[in-house]
């Protein structure tokens, strides 16, 4: 055979070209679930084909614009033929625009339909229109179109049936929001999937196309409004130069139905104002923030407002001037207020001087309730400490009567293994939500009071905080995204099961195969109770190493304040365990309703899963099971680890099912998750046992390395340090 150099060459190039085209083409997760890959199953594709044959969109906003191309290549995808946009109505249209545009949607949906879907709300309906079958999506607003589009697809994503159609759907929640802790250097606080989307080097001229990728994305699932920056703020994101780039954003989420918050740093007054004071109470100050609005306002006219974080964990506030958190909150509230902005004011505060970190939020905010301008929210974490894998819910929810109160969920995995281990959110989110403050009585769930229904508030909302970086698959864990995407589908409707959503997820992310949805399904809903068994079970918190907050350190204790080290929140000794918020104790059980803190008073009937958030317990109280408490922690390290390898092994069982490339990525990340079950099982269970004293129960396989080993771990590379 002759071989020559240019073939050799030509070869290779050929190869190296097929390569890149193969990677192209890979499944890499950046489509998100919006794939809208062609229908395999021949029926249910014909059955689809006959029912859509075109597409008619009533109007020629932006919003309306993007709702047309959605239709146009969901459908293309989805059908796998395109499907012509036709100003004539044919049997198999698809009409969409609002009902103001189009008479033929009028003749169909009554006033009275039409105002129950609400301002961002759509209706879906199948009618027989002069003979023709066609298929309406209609709202009151552009917005709502766009959402009924998603919707739609979203049917033909999960394979639901399109031939009679009546859907009516209104968002639960006002506000509907993502909050990015992006520095303006790009690195994000809490980040695991790489660093900021937001170029602010290449902005405002270089327009990423990721940015519209995102904007489709959040409106899919009904997200309204992303604050941009970190809580921990950057006064320059204020300034002429930043604020354009700022604008370019807005401008491009603007059709979506997204609107931009940005993060103000309270002492920005000093920092770019040249002032020598940020006091909220003086007069200077609150005519720079007036001007910084209204420049704000001339880049971007519709700017939702400002989130703020203040006298918390170092940042600079009113109490820097002798002021509350109500006098910082309403300087901005009535900057923003001609221009109908809001501002969302967070209750994340905790000081030394408290006797319990847990008690604090509610000592600061409980008494300015009723204070705050109508334009303000208090952003309240949905626990009383941080985004621990389970915290009962933050008393502050059902305490402020007078205040708007936003409910705040971590989607970054700060402590649930952050994007290396398979934790899917909605079950923690809905168990929040779902607990009763009996602030009025029995059914004063955290959901109505964040509604606004229990007290009528007139702004509400939900905010999680995001996992999204510039990975390539947007979150780094491939199922990060599935907490993204329930935080939007939970903010939309909270009714919605966790079930429900991981359904959908399932099937519009990967695949259809019922096989697949359902095995992928066991193991999103096991895989809450399993980390949080193998982390922190019984009500176990913060055992986190310091900084990184990854691995467990239990017996940490060298920072200077107590409420940062883990050993003041598990408190063990050689009697028991746990932190006794009881009248014996802190009495923080006295935040809540009486009968919440009945609930939880009684070592004896208190909720197991909450038990050493109340209570210091003995070793050997017996527990509900019959085992001991030092047992029955055994037996949960035990069990959580014994579950993530269960979800391993079923995870390995469904290879043929999906893509190699999503499928290898998932299962290495889980092979590093069981490890780290281990560890920390055998980390914690070692640590307490130097003070249980007591053997573990027969039949468990003994940690293989000493306390030594796990002391001696550190994690110089971890994120966070
Ligand atoms: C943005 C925790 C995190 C911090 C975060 C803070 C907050 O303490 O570890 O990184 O700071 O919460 O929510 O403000």
């Amino acid at each position: 055979m002759r071989y020559s150099i240019a073939n050799t060459k030509t070869t290779i190039l050929l190869l190296v070209l097929l390569m890149s085209s193969a990677r192209l083409y890979a499944e890499d997760g950046y489509d998100l679930w919006l794939r809208y890959k062609t229908v395999t199953d021949g029926k249910l594709l014909l059955a689809y084909r006959n029912t859509i044959s075109t597409i008619t969109v009533a109007g020629e906003s932006a919003t309306l614009l993007a709702a047309k191309e959605e239709l146009q290549n969901g459908l293309k995808g989805l059908l796998g033929k395109n499907i012509p946009v036709k100003n004539l109505l044919h049997n198999g249209s698809l009409l969409a625009g609002t009902a103001s545009q189009s008479a033929v949607t009028r003749q169909y949906i009554s006033k009275e339909e039409m105002a129950s879907a609400g301002g961002e709300g759509f209706i879906i309906r199948s009618v027989n229109h002069q003979g023709k079958n066609i298929i309406i999506i209609t709202a009151n607003n552009d917005i709502g179109v766009l959402y009924g589009c998603f919707h739609f697809l979203r049917l033909l994503q999960t394979r639901q049936s399109i031939s009679k159609l009546a859907i009516v759907s209104a968002p639960t929640l006002q506000l509907r929001l993502l909050n990015h802790w992006d520095n303006l250097d790009r690195y994000v606080e809490r980040g695991y999937a790489g660093i900021s989307i937001w170029n602010w080097h290449t902005l405002p001229d270089y327009i990423d196309p990721r940015y519209i990728d995102y904007a489709r994305a959040n409106a899919s699932i009904g997200i309204n409004g992303v604050s941009l920056t970190n809580v921990n703020a950057n006064a320059m994101v204020l300034t002429e130069s930043y604020l354009k780039k700022v604008a370019v954003l807005a401008n491009i989420f603007r059709p979506y139905g997204i609107k931009v918050y940005l993060t103000a740093r309270f002492s920005a007054p000093i920092e770019i104002g040249k002032l020598r004071t940020a006091d909220p109470l003086n007069d200077t100050v609150q005519k720079w923030w007036n001007d910084k609005a209204k420049e704000i306002y001339k880049w971007i006219p519709d700017f939702g407002g400002f989130l703020v974080k203040a006298n918390s964990e170092g940042q600079p506030g009113p109490q820097n001037y002798g002021r509350d958190h109500a006098d910082g909150a309403n300087m901005l509230a009535d900057a923003v207020a001609p221009y109908k902005g809001i501002v969302m004011w967070r209750a994340f505060v905790y000081s030394q001087q408290s006797d319990d970190r847990f008690k604090q939020a509610y000592a600061e905010f409980k008494p300015l309730d009723g204070k705050f301008r109508k334009n303000v929210l208090v952003q309240v974490k949905n626990g009383p400490i941080d985004f621990q894998p389970r915290e009962p819910f933050s008393p502050l929810f059902g305490a402020m009567e007078q205040t708007s109160l936003l409910m705040e969920f971590q989607i970054t995995q700060e402590y649930l293994g952050q994007a290396t281990h398979l934790v899917y959110e909605a079950p923690m989110f809905k168990e929040v939500l779902g607990t009763d403050t009996y602030a009025k009585g029995k059914g004063s769930t955290v959901a109505k009071v964040i509604d606004g229904s229990l007290y009528h508030n007139s702004l509400n909302g939900m905010t999680g905080v995001s996992n999204i970086g510039n990975d390539r698959n947007w979150t780094g864990h491939p199922f990060g995204q599935a907490n993204w995407y329930a935080l939007g589908r939970l903010a939309w409707d909270y009714n919605l099961s966790s079930e429900e959503i991981a359904d959908e997820w399932i099937r519009e992310t990967f695949s259809n195969d019922p096989s697949f949805v359902a095995a992928t399904k066991k193991i999103m809903l096991l895989s809450h109770k399993a980390l949080v068994n193998y982390m922190t079970p019984l009500g176990l918190n913060h055992l986190f190493g310091n900084g990184h907050h990854y691995g467990p350190a239990p017996w940490s204790n060298n920072l200077p304040r107590p409420d940062w080290n883990p050993v003041y929140f598990h408190k063990a000794d050689s009697f028991g365990i746990g932190f006794d918020r009881t009248v014996t104790g802190t009495n923080a059980l006295d935040q809540y309703a009486p009968e919440v803190r009945e609930q939880y008073e009684n070592l004896n009937t208190c909720d197991e899963k909450y038990l050493l958030w109340f209570h210091h317990v003995s070793w050997k109280h017996k527990m509900k099971s019959g085992r001991t408490l030092w047992d029955e922690l055994c037996y949960y390290y035990y069990k959580g680890t014994e579950d993530i390898k269960k979800i391993e092994q079923q995870w390995h069982q469904l290879e043929k099912h999906i893509d190699k490339e999503r499928f290898q990525h998932v299962r290495q990340l889980l092979s590093i998750q069981v490890k780290e079950a281990e560890w920390w099982r055998n980390a914690c269970l070692l640590y307490f046992q130097t003070f249980s004293k007591i053997p573990f129960p027969a039949g468990y396989e003994k940690p293989d390395k000493s306390l030594e080993y796990y002391k001696s771990l550190n994690f110089p590379y971890a994120p966070g340090n």
